[in-house]
């Protein structure tokens, strides 16, 4: 285990050495943090209304770890989101509108209503749409990286797997293949203690995936995924060894899923007490003390941000809300394969102009 191992305890955040803190960064960290919860306590409402189709996946408590490592990465660098990333494509580039519209199906959505929650990429962004089962991006990003490498690209590649998706078969080949190749790719596996509602220590025989590091042959540490700043410094450490020829990295980020699976899911097996334990190790919360206590802002300065994320929410859910949902003809346009065209088809005449016959 590297010598980076931080405790989960830790209460308060940790400024880690060579950590630059120009107050631009320090704040951009907390806007994306707050964002990201924002956001997410704006889909809940929109999904209590009926107006959100299929479920709300929250990242509350994580929030941390998703922005701080996506804010290592480079625009010319890559990422792909787990359903509870929210945080790193809002830190590559990602509209709230954008997102409030694809979980809400619009016709103007990212996926014009095919696809839901953040299920969607912009590769002019950097950020790569998931694909559900759960491993599959890790040799999806494997390609892509080994496509840069052959480009002579110099661009890393960032994924995420959690302690549940990092039992399954797809995850160890991806990683394999990337460790055995050195290929510039970080791996965030993150222990946030319940995939579904199996506990962590049922799910791996060793609880610390970190471990598994010296078993694949690349670069390991474990960070406290409740502390932006470690995490931000481990994928900025992560990111320069890959960019510079050192190999892969793999992350481990030990942090707690307040909320359940989905909104559906009222966490009955959670034992009694545990919630309020990690709610007192709150990220944004602790990140905010910790601005305070160094005085890198006064409240009235949190508050600012706080208006400033709640009108860029407000104008978002605005346009979300008016947008249109999908037109029943559009309903195979894009999809992958070629539909039996007809003549009774209601899109046969716009499809027959567009290929000219
Ligand atoms: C191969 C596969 N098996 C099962 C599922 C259904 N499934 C979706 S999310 C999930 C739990 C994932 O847990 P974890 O990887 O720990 O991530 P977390 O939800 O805790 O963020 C399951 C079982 C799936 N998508 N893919």
């Amino acid at each position: 285990m590297s010598d980076s191992v931080t405790s989960v305890e830790a209460p308060e955040i940790v400024v880690p050495e060579g950590v630059r803190l120009e107050p631009e960064r320090l704040l951009d960290l907390y806007w994306y943090m707050l964002l990201n919860r924002r956001l997410e306590e704006r889909l809940v409402n929109l999904y209590r209304q009926g107006k959100v189709i299929g479920g709300v996946y929250r990242s509350l408590g994580q929030e941390a770890e998703s922005v701080g490592t996506a804010y290592a990465l480079e625009a010319r660098d890559y990422v792909s989101p787990l359903i509870r990333n929210l945080g790193s494509i809002l830190v590559k580039g990602a509209e709230p509108v954008d997102i409030l519209k694809q979980y809400m199906a619009k016709g103007t959505g990212p996926s014009r209503g095919k696809d839901l929650n953040i299920h969607f990429g912009d590769l002019s962004k950097g950020f790569i749409g998931p694909v559900s089962m759960l491993g599959d991006m890790i040799p999806v990003m494997a390609g892509v990286a080994l496509g840069n490498r052959m480009q002579g690209k110099d661009s890393v590649c960032l994924v995420y797997i959690g302690d549940g998706g990092f039992s399954t078969g797809a995850s160890h080949e991806g990683w394999n293949f990337i460790c055995a190749q050195r290929l510039p790719v970080i791996l965030v596996a993150e222990d946030n203690c319940y995939a579904y509602s199996t506990p962590t220590d049922r799910q791996m025989g060793n609880r610390n995936m970190v471990d598994r590091a010296v078993g694949y042959g690349c670069a390991g540490v474990q960070v406290d995924g409740n502390d932006v700043l470690r995490c931000w410094h481990a994928a900025s450490e992560a990111v320069s060894r890959a960019r510079s020829g050192g190999g892969p990295t793999l992350i481990e980020v030990k942090t707690y899923r307040r909320k359940g699976h989905a909104e559906h899911d009222d966490q009955r097996y959670v034992p009694p007490g545990e919630l309020d334990t990690w709610e007192a190790k709150d990220p944004v919360a602790r990140y905010e003390r910790w601005l305070l206590s160094e005085e890198i802002v006064d409240r009235s300065q949190l508050d600012q941000i706080e208006n400033r994320v709640r009108a860029k929410l407000d104008a978002a859910v605005d346009e979300a809300e008016k947008a249109p949902m999908p037109e029943a003809r559009t309903a195979l346009d894009g999809v992958w394969s070629t539909p039996r065209w007809t003549a009774e088809h209601p899109n046969f005449h716009d499809f027959a102009a567009e290929i000219g016959s």
